[in-house]
């Protein structure tokens, strides 16, 4: 008989120890990776794969998946806060900057306002002011632990936004939206919040 007859994936049974000042308000630390999709998990193939940046007049830049993976890369590890309380400390990506986005499809006239709709295979959407995919804190982000990031996990893409609580990190990404105003996304229209920021807990509309 094992020592231990049963034992969930991922339970460990303990409480973390987790270092002061890390945890968002409200919030508690998981080492498991929950997958969360409002729905089933789409399969593009990857030749019929692209990304696109849409901006204000109709225009629109666009990446193939391989012209995707000439861009240069980033390896963020950053801590993940869902909206559902748990937060996970050092989670490890691999990426392109939106900012290398945004900057080549302005140099083809792409240009748009102060908000971004993020839009996605299967047709979930979220919304986010530009300020906060710009500045190096946002990724397309295509691995993750070293490795292709998992179909359930947003694979072949997803945005990563790690700075706001999770939902924002929209998976299955096909592209940005550029707005002059701000236009709710699937779960902002729930309630949800239209920014997110974690350490101000604004989880709801109404929330500072
Ligand atoms: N396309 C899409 N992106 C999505 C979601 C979704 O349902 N569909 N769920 C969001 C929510 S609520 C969270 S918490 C995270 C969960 O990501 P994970 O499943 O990789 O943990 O994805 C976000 N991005
Ligand atoms: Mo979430």
């Amino acid at each position: 008989m094992p020592d231990q007859p049963f034992i969930a994936r991922g339970f460990r049974g303990r409480r973390l120890q987790t270092p002061a000042g890390r945890l968002p308000p409200g919030q508690y630390e998981t080492r498991d990776f929950p997958v969360l999709s409002a729905g089933p998990t789409p399969r593009t193939p990857l030749a019929e794969w692209d990304f696109a940046i849409r901006g204000l007049d109709g225009r629109s830049a666009r990446w193939t998946w391989d012209e995707l993976m000439a861009l240069p890369r980033e390896t963020p590890t950053v801590d993940i806060h869902c909206v559902t309380k748990w937060s996970r400390f050092d989670t490890r990506w691999e990426g392109v900057s939106v900012d290398v986005l945004l900057a080549a499809a302005a140099n083809e006239g792409v240009s748009g306002g102060a908000f971004v709709l993020a839009f996605c295979d299967g047709g979930y959407t979220t919304n986010v002011p530009l300020a906060d995919v710009t500045g190096g804190k946002a990724w397309i982000a295509f691995g993750h632990d070293g490795a292709p990031l998992d179909p359930e996990h947003g694979g072949p893409a997803r945005l990563l936004i790690p700075h706001l609580y999770f939902w924002k990190s929209a998976k299955w990404v096909r592209g940005l939206r550029l707005l002059a105003h701000d236009a709710r996304g699937f779960w902002e229209e729930l309630g949800y919040h239209d920014r997110g920021d974690p350490w101000r807990e604004q989880r709801y509309q109404g929330d500072p």
